[in-house]
């Protein structure tokens, strides 16, 4: 049973199998039985090769198995499920596509399953009596949206934007109730209840074509760069409202695409067309959790790339709006309100302040709503991105309150940021009838292995039963999905994507998600960010330098002694310095590289090592990871006797000095190393290339894709430390050798950043999918209507009561307000 992009294949793993291991049936035979020796228990991908290796001792009849057909199954199968004498596996043949099948150790029988009869399996390994429970709470997205066209070749995933204008213009052009569904909606624009482009005179389709023919006739009289005004109210005669353009020439081109979209559709018209109409002038951005600030927050727990994400995408929407508004004519103000929560204790930060303006903007601001507890309390004090959840609903409602009274109007699009920001969107925009987008930034599904099926361990400390619910309602409310890496959503050729391991899994005892998302819906595109280039700026830039952060970067990076900012100590400057910064997450594995360096003798004779994380002091941290990986820090510090070797130095908030930082780093001819267990996409990579600083990054993770390996940096595996603390030796060692090595790799980081990953492109197809998957969510209200009843009944019976099980914290004094 082949699932992902809804094609039965041809050669399914269930067909092909029998034949592929009649050659080897003897092997085989051995290796089942040692898979079932082991009893019940679920095994991955390397612990399947592992016991392949080690049932087929001689190695030239090993190979002989593993090269052809079988070789492939085996080594596409990520997950097996052992339930003696069964033995059930999740093969993976491409990136989005999963097939299940049940091989029976005794005769080596096989037989293609349903992904809920696999999912079966696997909960019998840690719950049987919920493996057996006919009655267990199944979700199903695919049985209540069937109709909804999906793409089919891995290839495709991430190009939604392109999809969809392709199947939108072949449904105008084949089907007369899509075109008037098309004309409808171009009659239902406006501005504060001032129509746009058309108006009622201009009903039907062949009143518009005859229209847009007498209009183009009556242009042509005025030269190319005309003002709108000089014309428009001839225009208006002909049906025609504000918005078409601000010239002649560009009110003419907008026409003539329209004229030749009616009379031919195609892809490349529509898309052109589409990104020309005024439909964004109101953006809500929601990114409730952390301390959401423009200083002073950077490094705190869960205030990271998010943050930095967010504030640099409003600065270059913005822009993008402004012009987009010209070219329309229109003389409106674009507004961008980015939502967050407003944190009483805001320490010396100013998330205790309700609006602030964004800076190098002229029309956007931060607006902060506080946290009610369910009995109206604010809350006061920070509390982790794992604990937000109670608080959503009533922030949802506050916060819609708020942004009406500022915009004076509904938006008209609203944009979440993950998994609590989402949530939110998806409660305001499927109440208001908005369209939505949402970003992850990271998923945490991925990061934590088998975070579903040992749910019940984990839920105390990280309430996945409420994220990955409130995941799943907002990936399927949502209209579209922008992801920075293909990786992000159908991960590599081993490791599948953050949003495809919601495609199917199990929480036993809570549910069982026989088809959660589908990666290869139209809805997910890729829109990669940049960093900010003036911050961000190669250090040979001699003459934009910021000099007089020198001296105080020289203290941090060499003082002797120790203080609050820096640990550690530098004893010979003249070696270059490999360097990381990150919050001290886990995952981030800043406690894996320090190790990593304190083994390699090699790597210590040749270079220092610098790291900017976190706090120093636990009893300073209220973060359950935080505290682990401070205390990890300082052991590793007298284990490997890091001392004049290792400089630590505490969070940074300020991007400015940083970004001098990575420079000055880049002029001792060092390295940023950035060596997360997972890294969703990476903001240091792409800043410390942009600083033109050679980059060792994760494999695991968007750096994969950022980097390419060899030439634009190096790519690491954060599971293998002796590897890669090698891999950065060989270099320095080569670096020494052959002179200008380091600026080829230098040079290559600088020019794949300025091919790929700007703001510029990004703000582009950001606004050209807020209008284009407008349009399509106009086109498709009946389906979209039946989804959110789904979703819906999902949030009100499932999602509230997961949020009820979070605490509250009870730090008091709490300030009483209203009850809800
Ligand atoms: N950062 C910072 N000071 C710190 C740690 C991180 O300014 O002490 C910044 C860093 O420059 C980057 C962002 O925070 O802009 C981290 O983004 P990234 O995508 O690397 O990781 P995230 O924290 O979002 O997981
Ligand atoms: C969150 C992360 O974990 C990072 O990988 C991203 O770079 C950051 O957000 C910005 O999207």
């Amino acid at each position: 049973m082949a699932s992902g992009s809804g094609i039965k294949r041809a050669d399914s793993v269930a067909d092909n199998m029998p034949d592929a291991m009649k050659p080897s049936r003897y092997h085989m035979k051995r290796c089942f039985a040692r898979f079932v020796a082991g009893g019940k228990r679920l095994m991955k991908r390397q612990q399947i090769m592992e016991e392949v290796e080690q049932s087929i001792e001689d190695k030239v009849e090993r190979a002989q198995v593993l090269e052809g057909q079988l070789g492939f199954i085996l080594s596409s199968t990520l997950e097996a499920a052992v339930v003696p004498p069964s033995v059930a596996l999740a093969v993976r043949p491409n990136p989005g596509i999963w097939e299940y099948v049940k091989v029976n150790a005794g005769d080596l029988e096989v037989e293609g399953i349903t992904a809920k009869e696999y999912l079966k399996y696997k909960e019998t390994v840690f719950d049987e009596n919920w493996a057996n429970d006919d009655n267990a709470l199944e979700i199903d997205f695919e049985a209540i949206d069937f109709t909804t066209p999906r793409m089919a070749l891995p290839s495709s995933i991430g190009n939604g934007l392109n999809f969809v204008t392709k199947l939108m213009t072949s449904r105008i052009s084949k089907d007369s109730q899509s075109a008037k569904s098309f004309l409808e909606f171009l009659l239902a624009l406006n501005h504060h209840g001032e129509n746009l482009m058309i108006n009622q005179n201009l009903n039907t389709v062949s009143k518009l074509q005859v229209a847009l023919i007498a209009a183009e006739a009556f242009m042509s009289a005025f030269p190319k760069d005309a003002p709108v005004q000089k014309f428009e109210q001839r225009i208006k005669e002909l049906g025609f409202e504000k918005g078409w353009g601000d010239t002649a020439e560009r009110v003419k081109e907008t026409m003539h695409t329209l004229s030749e979209l009616l009379q031919a559709p195609d892809p490349e018209k529509m898309d052109l067309f589409i990104s020309r109409l005024p439909m964004i002038f109101n953006v809500v951005i929601f990114s409730p959790h952390g301390y959401f600030g423009q200083s002073d927050v950077l490094g705190l727990p869960d205030t990271g790339g998010q943050v930095v994400y967010i504030l640099d995408q409003v600065r270059a929407l913005e822009e993008e709006m402004l012009l987009r508004i010209k070219q329309q004519g229109l003389a409106v103000k674009p507004n961008i309100l980015v939502v967050t929560r407003l944190i009483p204790d805001a320490k010396h930060t100013k998330c205790n302040q309700e609006l602030e303006p964004i800076v190098d903007t002229k029309h956007s601001y931060i607006l902060r709503v506080p946290f009610k507890t369910p009995k109206g309390v604010i809350l006061r004090q920070w509390v982790s991105r794992f604990d937000v959840y109670p608080y959503l609903e009533r922030f949802a409602q506050d916060a819609a309150a708020k942004i009406m009274d500022h915009m004076d109007c509904k938006p008209d699009l609203i944009i979440g940021n993950y998994s609590d920001g989402n949530l939110v969107a998806s409660l305001m925009a499927s109440k208001l009838g908005i369209t939505q987008g949402t970003i992850a930034h990271a998923l945490e599904k991925t990061k934590y292995e088998d975070s579903d099926v040992k749910w019940k361990e984990i839920d105390p400390k990280y309430h996945f039963s409420c994220q990955f619910t409130a995941d799943l309602i907002a990936m399927n409310q949502t209209d579209f999905v922008i992801t920075s890496t293909y990786q992000e959503i159908a991960g590599s050729k081993t490791r599948p994507g953050q949003y495809e391991s919601h495609t199917v899994f199990t929480m036993p005892g809570l549910c069982r998600v026989v088809s959660g998302i589908n990666v290869f819906e139209p809805k997910f595109n890729i829109a990669a960010p940049g960093a900010d280039q003036s911050v961000y700026f190669p250090y040979t830039q001699k003459q934009r330098r910021l000099t007089a952060f020198h001296p105080a970067i020289e203290e941090l990076l060499y003082k002797k002694e120790d203080n609050n900012e820096h640990l550690g100590f530098l004893a010979d400057r003249k070696k270059p310095i490999i360097f990381s910064m990150a919050r001290l997450d886990t995952v981030k594995n800043i406690t894996g590289l320090t190790e990593w360096y304190g083994k390699n003798k090699r790597l210590r004779s040749l270079v220092n090592l610098v790291v900017v994380a976190g706090f120093f002091d636990p009893a300073k941290s209220k973060d359950r990871e935080e505290i682990a990986e401070i205390k990890k820090m300082h052991s590793l510090i007298e284990k490997y006797q890091l001392k004049g070797q290792f400089r630590w130095i505490a969070a940074q908030t300020d991007r400015y000095r940083n970004g001098e930082l990575y420079r000055c780093v880049a002029d001792t001819k060092g390295a940023f190393v950035q060596p997360a267990l997972y890294e969703a996409f990476g903001l240091t990579v792409i800043e410390a290339m942009d600083c033109g600083l050679p980059t060792f990054a994760t494999n695991q993770g968007g750096p994969a894709e950022i980097i390419v390996d060899g030439v634009s940096g190096f790519h690491i595996d954060p599971n293998n430390g002796d590897e890669s603390s090698n891999k950065i030796a060989d270099f320095f060692e080569k670096c020494k050798k052959e002179p200008d090595y380091w600026n080829r790799i230098s040079t290559g980081g600088l020019q794949r950043i300025n091919e790929c990953y700007t703001w510029k492109i990004y703000a582009k197809k950001l606004l050209n999918m807020g209008s284009m998957y407008g349009v399509w969510r106009h086109m498709n209200k009946e389906q979209k209507l039946a989804r959110t009843r789904y979703i819906h009944m999902m949030y009100s019976l499932h999602f509230r009561n997961l949020a009820k099980n979070v605490p509250i914290p009870i730090e008091e004094p709490q300030e009483q307000v209203a009850a809800v």
